[in-house]
Parts: C-alpha cells; structure tokens; sequence
C-alpha cells in the first residue's frame, strides 16, 4: 500500500483529538464517543502520567478505543509506542524528537501508515520532512499542563516561520488550545489544532468539540 495523500492527512487533522485515561472526568470510552458525536477528526492514544495504565489495562484500552474508532471511521493513533502500534495495526504513530526518526518507524509499520513528530523549529521540521513525516505537531502555542515536560511556550510563531519558509506539510497546532484562543492558530497557518484538556475535561464534550469545529471551519 501507498503512502497517504498529504491532502487527505491535511483534512484528518482538523480537530485531532488526544487522550489517556487520567485526562478522563469520565469513562475513556464515554468521552471518545461524546468527542465523535462531536466530530472529531482523528483520535490519538496517549496514556502517560504517573496514573496511567500500564501492562493489560493498557493494552485492553488501546484496543477498546481503537474499536470505537473503527465503528465511526475516525483513524486511530498511537502516541510513541511504536511496539503497541504494530501490535494493534493502528492506523499510525505520533512520535517526539527523542523517539525513532519517521524513516525507520515506516520501514517496521508499512509505508501507510500515519506518522506525525512533534516539531519545535524550522530545523526539527526540516529534518521530520527528509524524514518522511506525513503531518507535524507544533508547540506548545499556549501554556498546558497536560504535558509535564512541554518546551516552553511558542505562541503562534514557530507555525507562522513553518509557513513562511514554504513549508506546506501538513500541520497542527498544541498546548493549551482552547476554543477562545484556537483561531490564530489556523491563521496562522496551521491546518487544524491538536486538543487535550479543552475536550477530555469539558462539561459538555460534544458541545467542546462542535464549537472547536466552528471555529477552525470560520
Ligand atoms: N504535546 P492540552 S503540548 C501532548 O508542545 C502535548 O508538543 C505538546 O494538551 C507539545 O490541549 C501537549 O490539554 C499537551 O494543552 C496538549
């Protein structure tokens, strides 16, 4: 199988849903539903915190998620674990800079497969592209505390230089994305916004992810 049209990545990345367990106000699976209803574009994995599942419990959420994903067509991501995301076949991988370069994460899962690297510069974006990327993540915009060891804060200026440069691969923007603050971050050039917290933790999921949309689609 082919590598996935950059066009295609571009329009799955609109609203990019990423969650583990300990974000979750309520059940994992209730909130991934609730964010669909919503209309969520793409869905990431990512369990990590000092709560976070580990060994079965894990594994057995990764594959319940992944099974609601494919009930609504909604592509499912692992985040890092690139041995959970050939064991499950997801649909692709969202790697940092410190993990396997996109080239040899591709090689071990298929040239299909997504894989997203989190990029904090030009530099890093260059070389996530020469790569092989499909898509990057670009931030901390804004100040989070879903991630404890996030860079610091960017603004929308690292997304703007990306586009400047002629850099036209996919992106999107994270890190305290919220559905107040989240349109610089599509002027700026981003194609769509990765979200935690304004999401897992709303009181009304769908309502978070339909406003999200508004937004970005404005
Ligand atoms: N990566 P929230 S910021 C997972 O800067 C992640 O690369 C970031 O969560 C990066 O929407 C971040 O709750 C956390 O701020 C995003």
């Amino acid at each position: 199988m082919q590598r996935m049209d950059s066009e295609h990545v571009r329009r799955l990345l609109k609203l990019y849903f990423i969650m583990g367990s300990v974000n979750c106000k309520r059940t994992p699976l209730e909130t991934l539903a609730e964010a669909m209803d919503g209309g969520i574009t793409l869905f990431q994995y990512r369990e990590k915190g000092s709560a976070a599942f580990t060994g079965k419990a894990y594994v057995d959420l990764a594959r319940q998620l992944q099974q609601k994903c494919r009930e609504r067509k909604i592509p499912f991501i692992v985040n890092d674990d690139i041995d959970l995301a050939a064991a499950l076949d997801a649909d692709g991988v969202h790697v940092g800079q410190n993990d396997a370069p996109a080239r040899s994460i591709r090689e071990r899962l298929g040239a299909h497969k997504i894989i997203g690297v989190s990029a904090h510069s030009l530099k890093e974006a260059q070389q996530a592209i020469a790569d092989g990327a499909d898509y990057l993540g670009v931030g901390p915009v804004y100040p989070t505390s879903s991630k404890d060891d996030a860079e610091a804060v960017q603004g929308t200026r690292v997304i703007e230089e990306l586009r400047r440069s002629g850099l036209t691969l996919p992106l999107v923007g994270i890190g305290g994305i919220t559905v107040d603050n989240a349109s610089p971050v599509i002027r700026a050039g981003a194609d769509g916004i990765s979200v935690i917290s304004a999401i897992a933790g709303a009181a009304d999921i769908r309502d978070a992810a339909r406003n999200f949309l508004r937004v970005i689609e404005q």
